[in-house]
């Protein structure tokens, strides 16, 4: 038996771990073996080199091929390690952040070129791909407001300015577009209205019978 890998994508602040973890308790609900995971991370090796992307201030310098080849190295790991035998052991994974985080974080915003990011996450994920890729949509604003209310410090990349995460969310809404994965709901509904919504999506396109 295959499982269902999922995941969940967009700007910060949008919502997806929240919704990531109320989808994952209701799965568990319903009898299903649920595994949570992220990027970058989700292994030992992944979780190093999410310290590695992740600490310190925007002036830090990192090449933008040193920035991807970390993240990929840190997907393939995951894939190999940890999402493939899941899927393959009849699982349902549920990934915080893949392919399409590259795609728009160092594609659209950092200006990789993006055959070179596609080609990149192919090699990085080899057959996996996701069944369905849950987007949060908010404004950059809300985003910006949800991050200030919180009391850890802001990572490398949150450090980024605010024309950084409005290329981030074009990029994501381009993909939504063009690719029937992605279903994008209204983050800026209450918790519940949005996972009552990815709940119901979920059971329509997985629980058919
Ligand atoms: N990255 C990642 C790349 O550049 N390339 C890549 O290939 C990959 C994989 C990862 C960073 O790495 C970059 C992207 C990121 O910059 P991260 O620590 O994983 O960073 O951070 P984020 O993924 O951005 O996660 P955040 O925690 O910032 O945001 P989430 O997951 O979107 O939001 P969540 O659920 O934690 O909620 C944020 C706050 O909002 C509240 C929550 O209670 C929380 O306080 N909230 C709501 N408030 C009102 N209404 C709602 N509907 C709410 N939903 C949540």
């Amino acid at each position: 038996m295959s499982g269902i890998f999922i995941t969940f994508e967009g700007i910060e602040g949008c919502g997806k771990s929240t919704q990531l973890d109320m989808l994952a308790n209701w799965l568990r609900a319903n009898g299903k073996d649920v595994i949570v995971t992220r990027e970058p991370g989700g292994t030992d090796l992944g979780e190093k080199i999410r310290n590695l992307l992740l600490d310190g201030s925007k002036s830090d310098i990192f090449s933008v091929r040193a920035e991807i080849l970390l993240f990929e190295a840190s997907r393939a790991q995951h894939v190999d390690e940890k999402i493939l035998p899941a899927i393959k052991s009849g699982k349902i994974v549920l990934c915080d952040r893949f392919c399409d985080s590259t795609i728009v974080y160092q594609g659209v915003a950092r200006t990789m070129d993006l055959h070179i990011v596609k080609f990149l996450n192919e090699f990085a994920v080899s057959e996996c791909i996701p069944a369905m890729t849950i987007f949060p949509n908010i404004s950059v604003a809300e985003g910006f407001r949800r991050i200030a209310l919180e009391d850890s410090s802001r990572d490398r990349i949150e450090q980024e300015d605010e024309s950084f995460f409005e290329k981030i969310r074009s990029g994501y809404l381009k993909l939504a577009k063009e690719n029937t994965r992605f279903f994008m709901v209204d983050g800026s509904d209450n918790v519940e209205i949005i996972h009552e919504k990815i709940r119901n999506e979920f059971a329509k396109r997985f629980f058919k019978n």
